[in-house]
Formats: C-alpha cells, sequence, structure tokens
C-alpha cells in the first residue's frame, strides 16, 4: 500500500520541486532587473495522504479517479505583497509555455463565505520521468500576505474545530478577514511609498555588498 501512494505521489512530488524552482526564479529575475518583484515568496506542497482520502470522501471522488477529479494534489502558494501584483502573477502565469492553466477561480472579487480570498489557478504540468511525459494537474493559489495570514490561522483553527467553529470564534474570524482585507486597501494606498522605500533600501544593501 505504501509502495502505491510513494508511486502514485512521486509525479506530483517532481512537480512541485520543479514549480517552485520555476517560479521562484521570476522573483530573482525582477530582482535583477532592478524592479518590484510582484512575487514574494513562494511555497509549495504535496498534500498529505490523510488530506487526499479525507478530501476524496467529503467530495465523493473514487480513488482511481484522484489524477482527474483532485486538483490540488500537487499546491502551489505565491505570497505577493499588494492585491495589485496578484494580477500581475496571474498574467505572467498565462503566458508561461511550460504548462497550461485549465482552470481559474477568482476567490478575491468573490470570496468565500468563510472571508477566504485568493486567487486560483489550475494547470496542467507534464512531467518528464523514465516511462515519458506524463501530466498532472497542480493547483496555484495566488494572495498576498494578509490573505496568506487570515487563511493560514483559519486553516489551523479549522483542523482543531473540524470546520465547526463556535459562535464567537466565527464571528472574530469574519472581523480579521475584514481587517486583512483593510490592511490590503490600506498598503495598496501607500504602495508607492513603500516600493520607493524598498527600492531605496536594496540599493543600500548592494552597495554594502559591494564594499566587502
Ligand atoms: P489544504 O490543506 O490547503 O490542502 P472546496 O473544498 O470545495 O472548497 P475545491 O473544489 O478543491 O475546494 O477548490 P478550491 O476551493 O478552489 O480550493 C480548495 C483549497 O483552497 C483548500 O484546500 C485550501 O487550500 C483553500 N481554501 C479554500 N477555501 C478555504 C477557506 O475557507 N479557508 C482556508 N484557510 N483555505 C481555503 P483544502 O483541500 O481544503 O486544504
Amino acid at each position: 500500500m505504501v509502495k502505491h501512494w510513494d508511486l502514485f505521489l512521486a509525479p506530483y512530488k517532481q512537480a512541485v520541486e520543479e514549480l517552485k524552482v520555476k517560479l521562484k526564479g521570476m522573483r530573482t529575475q525582477f530582482e535583477m532587473q532592478g524592479l518590484h518583484s510582484p512575487i514574494e515568496f513562494v511555497t509549495g506542497r504535496v498534500k498529505p495522504i490523510a488530506s487526499i482520502l479525507d478530501k476524496a470522501q467529503k467530495k465523493n471522488i473514487p480513488l482511481d479517479q484522484l489524477e482527474e477529479k483532485m486538483q490540488d494534489i500537487a499546491g502551489i502558494r505565491m505570497m505577493c505583497q499588494f492585491v495589485d501584483d496578484i494580477k500581475t502573477v496571474v498574467e505572467l502565469l498565462r503566458r508561461r509555455k511550460d504548462f497550461e492553466i485549465v482552470e481559474e477561480r477568482d476567490y478575491i472579487t468573490q470570496k468565500k463565505e468563510s472571508g477566504y480570498r485568493s486567487y486560483h489557478v489550475v494547470i496542467r504540468y507534464p512531467v518528464q520521468t523514465i516511462d515519458g511525459e506524463k501530466n498532472i494537474l497542480a493547483e496555484i493559489q495566488i494572495r498576498t500576505l494578509a490573505m496568506n495570514f487570515w487563511a493560514t490561522i483559519e486553516h489551523s483553527l479549522n483542523y482543531k474545530y473540524s470546520g465547526r467553529f463556535p459562535e464567537d470564534i466565527k464571528a472574530r474570524l469574519q472581523r480579521a478577514a475584514e481587517a486583512a482585507y483593510l490592511l490590503d486597501e490600506e498598503m495598496s494606498k501607500i504602495r508607492f511609498e513603500i516600493q520607493e522605500a524598498q527600492a531605496v533600501f536594496s540599493r543600500k544593501q548592494e552597495a554594502k555588498g559591494d564594499e566587502r
């Protein structure tokens, strides 16, 4: 059984590793050109087996149809400083030639009932294996740092309460979601000020590096 899961998950692990390198590379390219990077940082994970089984049960997905029906076994997250950066990142993803976008879900203009905000892009990614090419589905979640903070906290609480939040926690999470939204709004308003300061800071760091 373990061997079966290892074999099944191997292309997903490979895809996550490759995508992390590729998408982190986009940030480096912006930096090398002295431009503001719309990507702050990138993370990735393969969904744990227990979560795959859990989701398959909840969504009535037969285990022999996981490949076609579970889109986030390979998951990548791209964090941005500003809400507007998300559009730039999505545009950059649309222009790439190393995968095909199969679906986009905009939970930013249409946030989820929980208060969750993020932009999801589902891709079909070709993994090269010794047995030839294998296309797998992967989900890229693009969000601001504030959206990520909220989602991370809510996810841990969700785990603790199995989605059945006590009313007071539910209300606080709603208020926290609203606060995260306002934080994004405020930061957007002083975006140019912040970027100018960051550019000065990185020029100073570079100069220090040259002195060494
Ligand atoms: P994990 O642990 O992150 O892997 P559904 O389950 O119907 O909402 P579906 O159809 O798979 O989801 O697609 P969706 O909603 O585009 O993507 C689901 C993933 O988005 C979740 O994966 C979370 O990562 C994230 N997400 C969606 N809604 C919420 C939310 O209300 N709160 C938080 N914190 N994250 C959310 P998993 O499998 O639930 O979990």
